[in-house]
């Protein structure tokens, strides 16, 4: 109608900036994030950026409760492992506390439990007992190879507004390297939050009654990163279902939305052992077979193994 402005809708870029407070941390890790690429990209190395983990949503300032999910942080983690082995360097955005390359092969493990201690006193000698720590010394070797040539950058967040601010300057500082830069988004980012203009500052009193909530939808920081962050980057995306009759509807529309490589689709229940890996014209279907299980294959050692060949693909393709 003539004569009446409708205000445009803000761009999930502008509502990261209005609704979500900077980190202090944000600056210092953006910096080593893009001397980190440029270093390994002028050995010639390919750069991933694996998110990992939940994430912790506050409901009130000064908090005391927060909503979280059943993330451990497992997949980012091990496929970490595989990037490194297929010749990548990581930067490893993860949930403070969620699993961690190599140290997640014993997350279940009481460290007590795997030492052995000869003699007493001054004279003690701590030993590692390799039945409690399975492989410890060629995993050891591994994780030492890979800290000596500095090629893993751990990143940590903690809340939603970290994570979300550190994916953007992540997308920027990797920009520089173009189409050599993978995100593995592999993070379960919550899509509720309450913004901090709503939050009650202290701690919400029973007393007042049982609680109602209302929570608003994140932004989806999918559609600025591939559009505006890091627009050459090969991106990959996680969509996570618990109806597998929705998964690969869901997934295909989340490439027709943001116009991006792939979208690693799973099901809560069996995505350490199925996942389908969908792209604009292709399905694959990657799954552990008992004989896979019974040799120690994980899944994500399949899924690494196809997207590293279609990111070889991808930036053959862009010369
Ligand atoms: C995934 O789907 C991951 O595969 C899992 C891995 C989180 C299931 P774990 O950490 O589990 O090994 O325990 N990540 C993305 C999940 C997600 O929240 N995706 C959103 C969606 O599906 C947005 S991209 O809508």
């Amino acid at each position: 109608m003539a004569g009446v402005e409708t205000p445009a809708s803000p761009t999930a870029e502008g509502r990261l900036t209005e609704e979500f407070a900077v980190p202090s941390h944000v600056e210092a890790e953006r910096a080593l994030m893009a001397e980190f690429a440029e270093r390994h990209t002028s050995a010639g190395r390919r750069v991933v950026l694996i998110t990992s983990g939940g994430t912790k949503v506050p409901l009130e300032s000064r908090t005391v409760r927060f909503l979280d999910n059943f993330s451990s942080g497992r997949r980012g983690a091990s496929s970490a492992e595989y990037f490194l082995d297929s010749g990548y360097a990581v930067i490893f955005l993860h949930r403070h506390r969620s699993l961690y390359p190599y140290t997640r092969l014993y997350s279940g493990v009481n460290l007590m439990d795997a030492l052995q201690m000869e003699g007493d006193g001054g004279s003690s000698q701590v030993t590692v007992d390799q039945r409690v720590l399975p492989n410890v010394a060629s995993v050891l070797k591994r994780y030492r190879a890979v800290k000596e040539a500095r090629l893993l950058l751990p990143v940590e967040f903690s809340t939603l507004s970290e994570y979300l601010h550190l994916l953007k300057a992540a997308a920027q500082a990797l920009s520089s390297i173009g189409p050599k830069a993978m995100f593995y988004l592999a993070a379960a980012v919550s899509d509720f939050y309450i913004p901090a203009s709503e939050m009650p500052e202290h701690k919400i009193q029973s007393s007042n009654g049982p609680l109602q909530i209302s929570m608003k939808m994140v932004p989806k920081m999918l559609s600025p990163l591939v559009k505006d962050w890091a627009p050459q980057a090969f991106v990959i995306s996680f969509k996570l279902e618990t109806d597998p009759s929705i998964l690969l509807e869901r997934a295909r529309r989340a490439l027709d939305t943001y116009r991006h490589q792939a979208v690693v689709a799973n099901v809560l229940d069996t995505r350490r052992g199925y996942v389908a890996v969908v792209t604009r014209d292709t399905q694959a279907e990657l799954a552990v077979t008992e004989e896979d299980a019974r040799a120690g294959v994980e899944i994500e050692e399949k899924i690494v193994s196809n997207l590293s060949a279609a990111h070889g693909s991808f930036m053959a393709q862009q010369g």
